[in-house]
């Protein structure tokens, strides 16, 4: 059984749709960002403490994935910004067509930040260009220091890498600073964040960091897609 061409001719109707989406986001000065991680790593968390840390005049949007259920979406309407869920039915990240159909209706000239919630995976979300400006993952402590290794390409692919639920390492046999080490190995410049969500701890460095990024977005739209 030969898998290969159709797997390529998926990817690359991928990239075509993506390349369209990463021009409209540009055109109209989005700053897209495709948020990654293990399932319960903390991606609907973080979002939820950013959205309640954004004054209500960001023009900020999230489009978030799951396998099943509008949970999220659910959690994250709440801050009184535009949120809809994209529920994949099974496929284990999303892709550029899903996040097309669900952009209709919205005027990307009316957001400056946009975030994509990918289907909690290290790897196949991986593989599918979205149109964004950067993939960041997140990697709890609950998870081991060497995912980094074990799933190197979505480390290599992410242009930041935040180190969640810091609250916890007092619990967990977690060496942060392997963790790091590891991630550096995969992707020697990435950036890191330490966070806990739940403490508050980091959430100043990642709210600066969002900040920075926007303002240089113009420049820095390409991702290692
Ligand atoms: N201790 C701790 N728990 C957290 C933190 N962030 C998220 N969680 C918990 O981790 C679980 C999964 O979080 P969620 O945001 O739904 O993860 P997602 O699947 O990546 O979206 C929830 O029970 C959260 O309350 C944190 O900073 N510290
Ligand atoms: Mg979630």
């Amino acid at each position: 059984m030969n898998r290969v061409p159709l797997e390529k001719k998926v990817l690359s109707e991928n990239d075509r749709i993506a390349a369209d989406l990463r021009e409209r986001f540009r055109g109209n000065k989005v700053l897209c960002l495709n948020l990654i991680s293990s399932p319960g790593s903390g991606k609907t968390t973080l979002l939820e403490k950013t959205l309640d840390a954004l004054p209500h005049s960001e023009r900020v949007a999230v489009l978030t994935g799951d396998i099943q259920t509008e949970n999220d979406a659910a959690r994250l309407k709440r801050f009184g910004f535009p949120v809809k869920q994209i529920t994949t039915g099974g496929t284990c990240h999303l892709d550029a067509r899903m996040i097309e159909r669900h952009l209709a209706g919205w005027k990307l000239d009316e957001i400056d930040l946009l975030f994509f919630e990918n289907v909690g995976n290290l790897v196949c979300p991986s593989s599918y260009d979205l149109g964004e400006a950067a993939k960041i993952v997140l990697l709890s402590v609950t998870e081991g220091e060497d995912k980094p290794l074990k799933y190197p390409s979505i480390f290599f692919k992410s242009e930041l890498l935040v180190i969640t639920k810091t609250d916890l390492l007092p619990y967990v046999p977690f060496d942060i600073g392997k963790a790091e080490e590891n991630a550096r190995r995969v992707h020697p410049n990435m950036g890191i964040l330490r966070l806990s969500c739940t403490k508050g701890d980091g959430m100043q460095d990642w709210l600066q960091w969002l900040e920075r990024r926007k303002s240089g977005s113009a420049t820095r739209a390409e991702s290692l897609a």
